[in-house]
């Protein structure tokens, strides 16, 4: 099967994805090593060209899960049960209808590879008018954990709304807002599910866990907890009321793509008042599925289904 696909997936305002690359136009076939799909050996467009919605998460096996959730809140029969459909065990892939459930690991560049390969596939497939989302847990900043925040920005570790990768050994920024349609209709939505508080605010991509989201728990730590305090409240200031550690490259290169995406996340601690999660395993088993729940009504809402 041929790579090039038309012009018109160079076109954002057709809705397909738009991947700035022209050396895709040049190669005979691609492969997504990472998922072990490809252009040579799948049929693309049958497996995958119904998708509207892409939701991505850290974990395969969460990701299967909300699959099989998502399978059932649409009523889709039994016989299309999800089962995994990236045959490595890098990332796992899910399809629920329109639905596609992808995990992306931890961290930016696990992210960032998940996402190449993913963004290619949905190219290839000629999926049009596609929406994302990253789906996950995050320390919130002043907020009562179990809250759900909708971002409306990602932002890296100095506030800043950009991606900054080293390309050929220079510094290179993607903008990484999102679409702020997106983040009024989740709140909306969000208003909808009982006893669970949603806010929105800027979320803050950490390069790590530890001591790049200011933590004194890790085995490093050259700060006093008022340097750390000082720092956690000055992102506060700025806007931001979660922090993770995969929407910034998340937002950037979707908007990159010409693909509307939004982050919904839910906080298991705040920062402002301790470092480690120690909430009881059911009770973040619960929180957990607060994203979860809320990107399926989204799902039903846009697919007309009560
Ligand atoms: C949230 O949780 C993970 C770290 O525990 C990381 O993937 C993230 O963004
Ligand atoms: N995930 C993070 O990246 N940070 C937290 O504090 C909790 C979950």
């Amino acid at each position: 099967m041929s790579m090039d696909s038309g012009d018109q997936h160079c076109d954002t305002s057709n809705g397909y994805v738009h991947l700035h690359n022209p050396h895709l136009k040049t190669m005979a076939s691609d492969f997504l090593y990472h998922f072990n799909l490809g252009t040579a050996t799948h049929d693309l467009p049958a497996m995958f060209g119904d998708v509207k919605f892409v939701v991505v998460g850290g974990s395969p096996t969460r990701m299967g899960k909300f699959a099989r959730f998502i399978h059932q809140e649409l009523g889709l029969p039994d016989s299309e049960e999800p089962r995994d459909l990236a045959d490595t065990d890098r990332y796992g892939m899910f399809k629920a209808g329109p639905v596609l459930s992808v995990s992306h690991g931890m961290g930016m560049p696990s992210m960032s590879i998940m996402l190449n390969e993913l963004l290619k596939l949905l190219y290839h497939a000629r999926c049009s008018n596609v929406v994302m989302f990253r789906m996950g847990t995050s320390g919130g900043l002043g907020l009562e954990p179990g809250t759900v925040v909708i971002s409306k920005a990602a932002v890296d570790a100095c506030f800043r709304p950009r991606y900054t990768q080293i390309v050929l050994g220079k510094e290179t920024s993607r903008p990484s807002e999102l679409d702020q349609s997106l983040v009024d209709e989740l709140l909306h939505v969000a208003g909808q599910e009982d006893g669970v508080t949603a806010v929105t605010g800027n979320t803050m991509c950490a390069n790590g866990f530890y001591e790049e989201q200011g933590r004194l728990d890790g085995a490093f730590c050259d700060y006093t907890e008022d340097d750390k305090l000082q720092y956690l409240q000055r992102a506060r200031d700025a806007g931001v009321r979660n922090i993770e550690m995969e929407s910034l490259c998340f937002a950037a290169l979707c908007k990159n793509a010409g693909v509307k995406a939004g982050v919904v996340c839910v906080t298991l601690v705040d920062r402002l008042r301790g470092d480690q999660v120690t909430t009881p395993h059911d009770t973040l088993k619960e929180w957990e599925l607060r994203p979860q729940k809320l990107l399926a009504r989204f799902i039903r809402s846009r697919l007309g289904i009560k």
